[in-house]
């Protein structure tokens, strides 16, 4: 592993932040005749109810900004995320950011942005790669603590978590995409939140690849294969929510029978918890535009930007999603 290291800066704090700075390759110079800035947004997908939030916020931000914005949704392939990145590379853009679908395989195509001096900036999710210098910045939030906030609950609620009461509380996993920073450090940091806690055990473990489709297959099976689920941990809200779907089809109640800690805190996910059917949400924030374009703006201009800016986030119990539903925009 060689991500970056990990330094804490809150949202709001960013332009505090400048500690570790790297400047641009860019001409301090470069944009378009009118001075505005060309962006190309290489995107996941539209997997989850977080992706069209995260879509949405950079689109509108950009507007805000008056970047032009070129932008592509690679449906959760790596190759057509190298694609698109390929192809801004060519039309010379000023900025290229992304959101790298999985973690490895990405250090040919950003050394071809880096020859022709353009800037990348990730956004949401890491690579794992031994170049830093391939880009400017991180903007995305800490996985591995999701996981572990998840994780903390859960020892912290093992009373009510022990569904059937027989002090064993087997957990299954629903994974994001395999190879996916979200997937990989959630899974970390909940299984180091339970390492100490010998009551709690995750007996099985499966991607549901961030959909909610692929939530309600993955639970159907284990449905049918584990004996005495008490926990579902979701790596999202979607899968949750399929999860939902598919306890419910096999005539159990979910929140009740089965219980369901997930992680993102979207609408449909918020109104689930407010409902009962899921019990714990940890924050995952997609509004990384107006940040975002605050970072290329810097980066085109020269400026420094820190390494890795963190967004900052919460949780959420039953009590707490009621209290905010009605206000909550994405
Ligand atoms: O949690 C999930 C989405 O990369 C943080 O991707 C993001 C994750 C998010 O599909 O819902």
């Amino acid at each position: 592993m060689a991500k970056k290291t990990l330094v804490a800066a809150s949202a709001i704090t960013l332009s505090a932040m400048v500690l570790t700075a790297c400047g641009s390759d860019s001409d301090s110079a470069s944009g378009n005749d009118d001075g505005s800035i060309t962006m190309g947004f290489a995107q996941v997908g539209a997997e989850s109810g977080w992706r069209t939030a995260n879509t949405k916020s950079v689109q509108e931000s950009a507007e805000e900004a008056g970047f032009e914005l070129k932008f592509s949704d690679a449906q959760q392939k790596q190759e057509n995320q190298i694609k698109a990145i390929r192809s801004y590379i060519q039309q010379k853009v000023d900025v290229i950011a992304f959101s790298p679908v999985v973690e490895t395989g990405w250090d040919a195509v950003l050394q071809e942005a880096k020859r022709a001096k353009i800037p990348v900036i990730l956004t949401d999710r890491a690579v794992d790669s031994e170049d830093t210098s391939l880009y400017e910045t991180f903007l995305g939030s800490d996985f591995i603590l999701e996981g572990e906030k998840a994780g903390e609950w859960l020892v912290e609620n093992a009373g009510e978590m022990d569904v059937d009461g027989n002090g064993a509380i087997n957990v299954v996993q629903l994974e994001g995409t395999t190879g996916a920073a979200p997937a990989l450090d959630r899974a970390e940091g909940f299984a180091s939140a339970i390492e100490a806690e010998d009551t709690v055990e995750v007996v099985a473990s499966q991607t549901g690849d961030f959909t909610r489709d692929g939530g309600k297959k993955v639970m159907e099976t284990f449905l049918g294969s584990e004996k005495g689920i008490d926990v579902v941990f979701a790596h999202n809200d979607d899968m949750g929510l399929g999860a939902i779907e598919a306890i419910e089809a096999a005539g159990l109640e979910p929140g009740k029978d089965i219980k369901i800690i997930t992680v993102d805190a979207v609408k449909d996910g918020m109104a689930a918890l407010a409902e009962g059917k899921i019990s714990f949400i940890v924050e995952c924030n997609p509004l990384l535009g107006p940040q975002l374009m605050d970072l290329a703006q810097k980066v085109v201009d020269g400026e420094d930007v820190p390494e890795r800016v963190v967004t900052e986030e919460t949780t959420f119990t039953q009590e707490q999603a009621a209290e905010v539903l009605a206000d909550r925009q994405y």
